[in-house]
């Protein structure tokens, strides 16, 4: 009996150590882990940042912490909307540029003949093929130096202004054949301005209502 009460006591003194330790071993992963676990904790201002342990928060408040994960792809206006569809919209979304033209070109290129079998070439002087491949790299190029613009008849894809008819200039190039006059229905979208003034300041946009 005198074992069997040893045994009991040890076994009581054994599990209050062990949820000692537990409770320290918690009580440390919380302190080294609070500035990078991804989370907003502790007296943290955004997610592992600001608070008194952490690095201060970017002062704009907004939060570029954390891992970030592509969800949408939209470099140039239209692109994903017109051509991102045919039931690979998703895998569109997370492709990264580097590897689109790999995986949409042919898509593209059959899609934009599906929208307009007589198409030949555009004003840009593309055929098919050649401007498929240019869609398909779906980001908006900006150049350093000259005109920021979508399309103004002598620089091409050098950015994008945003007061610019950037919808019609992409129906022009599909419909419009090489001088852009094919198809008159179907080069305009009927909307020729935005409808409020855009912004003098960052970024520059006009408010949603
Ligand atoms: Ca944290
Ligand atoms: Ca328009």
């Amino acid at each position: 009996m005198k074992t069997l009460k040893h045994i009991t006591l040890f076994a009581a003194l054994g599990s209050l150590l062990l949820f000692t330790q537990c409770k320290n071993d918690d009580d440390n992963i919380i302190i080294n882990a609070t500035c990078s676990d991804g989370i907003k904790n502790g007296d943290e201002t955004g997610i592992d940042c600001g608070g008194s342990n952490c690095e201060p928060c970017d002062e704009s408040g907004l939060d570029f912490t954390g891992v970030y994960i592509q969800e949408d792809q939209m470099g140039r206006p239209s692109i994903n909307t017109v051509f991102g569809t045919s039931g690979y919209r998703d895998t569109y979304n997370v492709t990264v540029p580097s590897k689109m033209q790999v995986e949409f070109q042919s898509i593209m290129e059959s899609k934009l003949l599906l929208l307009n079998p007589n198409y030949t070439t555009n004003v840009w002087g593309l055929d098919a093929g050649a401007f498929s491949t240019l869609l398909s790299n779906d980001v908006l190029w900006l150049a350093e130096t000259g005109e920021t613009t979508y399309s103004n008849g002598v620089d091409l894809l050098t950015g994008r202004a945003l007061g610019e008819d950037v919808m019609n200039t992409t129906l022009q190039l599909i419909y419009g054949g090489a001088d852009g006059t094919e198809n008159p229905g179907l080069t305009d979208d009927g909307v020729s301005s935005n409808d409020a003034e855009f912004s003098n300041s960052f970024p520059y946009l006009a408010p949603p209502f």
